[in-house]
């Protein structure tokens, strides 16, 4: 069907020279075939007119370690662009909204057309790369299509323009290898013609997550996604009347707090939301917006939810004391952050126990724990938290334990979840490495405690335990 493909798919980047020129050079290479076809069949030449984000490589290399999840999205554009002086682009609103390990983007454009009736055909890039050999990140395919890059859509006043896709690089990609996709659209102007395009997908970050034998959790790294403006000054004169760009961070605090904007544009704004107008710009030599961004609680909540223990293997949980039926220890185990376990006894309770006995040996990899009363603010200051506990295993006869541990109990304060998961503000109690501790159970003992400003008594609202059955 597509004749310049196969001649495109033959051109294989070597494992051994993968350098920025290198890769450059691939690049234009391939533009120049996938061109020289667009030319043959006569179709208008193609204007790319942006999306790029050429992401920093991120050289992370722990010894015995591995890659466990990533991203293999490492830049779009970058290529050769043919100026259409007729057309001009007038607006550009850009928006970026962070979810996640994901970017979503929408770019609504306005064009006026000062010259003839035409046919424009309009190019969107993306380079992918593979990173590690013989590693294909489950669920990220090397695709336009795909978990890297997907919901690509080009309206045109609300009608939804077809496509044409083009992917270029080895059929069976290797470390170092990348793969060049390109969708093409093409639109009509009418002599004396505004137009309203609005283009919008969602792109993953960048980024490459890491265990080693030392954890038995995900080392997040930094999320990068990068934006190049400059090609949408290949329109009209490459000046632009109005350039308005946005960045939703989201409600979540961790996302907006750690955000990175970099990049020739300021933008200014709080609670996540940042913002920035301009008049009269030269998009040409605008050049690229960066985000960067931390979302490594949202990555451990999600190794959390999926390495957290199944209550099918909990036989008995149960404790030295509770305080009425609305603190039972069973509460520390059910995923809600407005029930809690809080000790019966005068006082703030030292040496209490609460416990959760397996049907079997288990393998616990890793402990977190959500401190004090989490259902409200208020709840939170005025009852006790746990600063010690005693992490020990189900004594078999009293005071021998084969595993025993006192541990400092993390407490980040009142975390609200706004709508997460409250894996989320859960923190990090044991990390037993990727060996892991076979257990028949698990004993929490008050050794030290923080009072509230209306109670003493000791809460604890969750405790997620992180392992794995041994066969
Ligand atoms: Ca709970
Ligand atoms: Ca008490």
């Amino acid at each position: 069907m597509m004749p310049g493909l196969e001649h495109v798919s033959q051109f294989s980047h070597s494992n051994n020279s993968r350098n920025q020129r290198n890769r450059a050079q691939f690049q234009i290479l391939c533009y120049a075939r996938a061109r020289d076809y667009f030319w043959k069949k006569e179709m208008l030449r193609p204007i790319l007119i942006h999306f790029a984000f050429a992401c920093s490589f991120l050289s992370l290399a722990l010894a015995n370690g591995g890659p466990i999840d990533g991203s293999v999205l490492r830049s779009c554009g970058k290529i050769h662009l043919i100026q259409n002086a007729e057309i001009e682009l007038l607006k550009e609103d850009l928006s970026f909204r962070i979810d996640g390990d994901f970017v979503n983007v929408t770019a609504v454009y306005r064009f006026f057309n000062q010259g003839r009736k035409q046919k424009v055909t309009i190019g969107f890039s993306a380079l992918l790369e593979f990173t590690n050999e013989g590693y294909a990140y489950p669920g990220r395919e090397m695709s336009f299509d795909s978990n890297v890059v997907f919901g690509f859509a080009v309206l045109d006043a609300g009608d939804t323009l077809a496509d044409s896709v083009i992917v270029s690089g080895p059929e069976l990609p290797r470390y170092g290898d990348s793969l060049q996709c390109w969708r093409f659209f093409t639109i009509e102007f009418g002599p004396g013609e505004s137009k309203v395009l609005t283009i919008s997908y969602s792109a993953s970050a960048w980024f490459t997550d890491w265990y080693s034998p030392s954890s038995f959790l995900p080392g997040a790294s930094p999320r990068t996604f990068r934006y190049d403006l400059s090609p949408a000054g290949f329109w009209g004169d490459g000046r632009i009347d109005t350039l308005n760009i946005s960045v939703d961070a989201g409600l979540q605090g961790e996302i907006a707090n750690s955000l990175k904007i970099s990049g020739s544009y300021f933008l200014t704004g709080t609670g996540g939301k940042f913002e920035g107008h301009y008049l009269d710009q030269e998009l040409g030599e605008q050049g690229i917006i960066g985000l960067e961004y931390d979302n490594s609680d949202e990555v451990l909540a999600k190794f959390i939810e999926e390495r957290k223990l199944d209550h099918e293997y909990y036989e008995v949980i149960s404790s030295s004391s509770e305080l009425g039926s609305r603190s039972s220890p069973r509460n520390m185990f059910d995923g809600s952050g407005s029930t809690w376990w809080s000790e019966g006894v005068n006082g703030s309770g030292a040496g209490e126990w609460a416990e959760v006995k397996f049907t079997r040996d288990i393998y616990v990899g890793a402990i977190f724990v959500v401190n004090g009363m989490m259902e409200s603010a208020e709840s939170f200051a005025a009852n006790g938290k746990v600063l010690k506990l005693r992490v020990t295993d189900i004594p078999l006869r009293r005071n021998v334990y084969t595993f025993d541990r006192e541990v400092t109990v993390p407490t980040a304060g009142y975390q609200p979840t706004n709508g997460g998961l409250l894996s989320e503000t859960a923190e990090l109690l044991l990390n037993l490495g990727e060996e892991g501790q076979a257990l028949n159970g698990i004993r929490f003992t008050i050794l030290e405690s923080e009072a509230g400003l209306k109670s003493d008594d000791t809460c604890i609202s969750e405790i997620y335990i992180l392992g794995w059955v041994p066969e």
